[in-house]
């Protein structure tokens, strides 16, 4: 049984410039993520469920475990000085950390701390996804925004935890996806799954399909090809949707399927976000042999202008995500 922190420090010879300095930083993660989750198992025993009565930057509504996630991860981050910045769906602004060893610290993190939180109050699988950059500004100095507007294709690790009937971590470092369980008696992750690859094909489609009249020409006559019968192709497909990105990505990971949220009229870039959201699971989807695409463009070449830029996304299984650029061509 290998546990994650031995996995990683084994692993540190993919970065030639090791200096533990990474190992500590996802040894910070792995830390929040166990007190997030120790925090989850307990909901509806202690005040952690409903909404705070505050909205975020973007106006959403924060839960009270949205807030509780971001202020762990933050904090875990900033007292281990492994980052000299942070930036989250939760907060307005990117966050400098400052101290000598802070501001020395080669890496920023990007995350959704607490990812589907419509699931929170009713005991539905809910995830927590990040994204690692090395800065761009020169070590010593504060952190910038352009440290964090970084094409998701210079991510040097990304990954999410997933809180299902089990809690795992994934994550990436460019060398494949790798997979790791908690045993909750021990409070330990061990690995599970390594290598994990998206089958190239599958047969699960996961969108919110109550929207449908808003959706693109594209993706309305391809949802009705997944709803169409055809032996060769085994169709039709099934319909799977959570409403939880971590989990319907985890689950299209294991048993192949495409996960789409589209524009709309109302939302012309779609809801999910380029940053905190999108391009970590776009690196795990191609590390794991799969894509990811706004529909037209691979996500990881976005270049991004707005901490809290949205984008469209179609993510998964190579070929279904390629089937879906097919008919957007077509149609939309
Ligand atoms: P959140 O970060 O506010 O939780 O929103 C992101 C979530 C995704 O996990 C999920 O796939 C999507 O929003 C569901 O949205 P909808 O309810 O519109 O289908
Ligand atoms: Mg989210």
């Amino acid at each position: 049984m290998i546990t994650l922190g031995e996995y990683i420090v084994a692993k540190q010879y993919q970065f030639p410039e090791a200096s533990g300095e990474f190992t500590r930083l996802l040894g910070s993660i792995r830390l929040a993520a166990k007190v997030v989750n120790r925090e989850i198992n307990k909901a509806g025993l202690v005040d952690i469920i409903g909404a705070t009565g505050e909205e975020n930057v973007q106006g959403e509504e924060q839960q009270k475990l949205d807030v509780y996630a971001n202020e762990k991860f933050k904090a875990a981050l900033e007292a281990r000085g492994e980052v000299c910045g942070v930036t989250t769906e939760e907060e307005e602004n990117f966050i400098i950390f400052n101290s000598k060893k802070q501001s020395h610290s080669k890496y920023v993190v990007l995350m959704d701390p607490l990812d589907g939180s419509s699931n929170i109050d009713v005991n539905v699988t809910i995830g927590t996804i990040f994204s690692i950059y090395r800065r761009i500004s020169p070590v010593g100095s504060p952190a910038t925004k352009e440290d964090f507007l970084q094409p998701g294709n210079k991510q040097v690790a990304a990954g999410y935890v997933v809180y299902g009937s089990s809690t795992m971590l994934v994550y990436t470092t460019g060398y494949g996806v790798h997979g790791f369980t908690c045993d909750p008696s021990l409070g330990v992750f061990y690995l599970s799954h390594e290598n994990m690859q998206i089958p190239a094909q599958g047969n699960i489609y996961s969108i919110n399909e109550g929207n449908y009249v808003k959706f693109p020409d594209g993706i309305k006559k391809y949802i009705k090809y997944c709803q169409e019968r055809d032996e060769q192709t085994h169709r039709p497909y099934t319909s799977r949707y959570i409403g939880s990105l971590v989990a319907d990505f985890h689950r299209n990971m294991i048993k192949g399927g495409v996960y789409m949220y589209p524009s709309f009229a109302s939302a012309p870039k779609g809801k999910l976000r380029l940053l905190y959201e999108c391009n970590p699971m776009a690196f795990l989807a191609e590390q794991a042999g799969g894509k990811a695409t706004d529909g037209y463009r691979r996500i990881l070449d976005i270049i991004p202008s707005e901490l809290h830029e949205r984008t469209p996304f179609v993510c998964g299984s190579r070929d279904m995500v390629d089937m879906v650029g097919d008919f957007m061509q077509e149609y939309s």
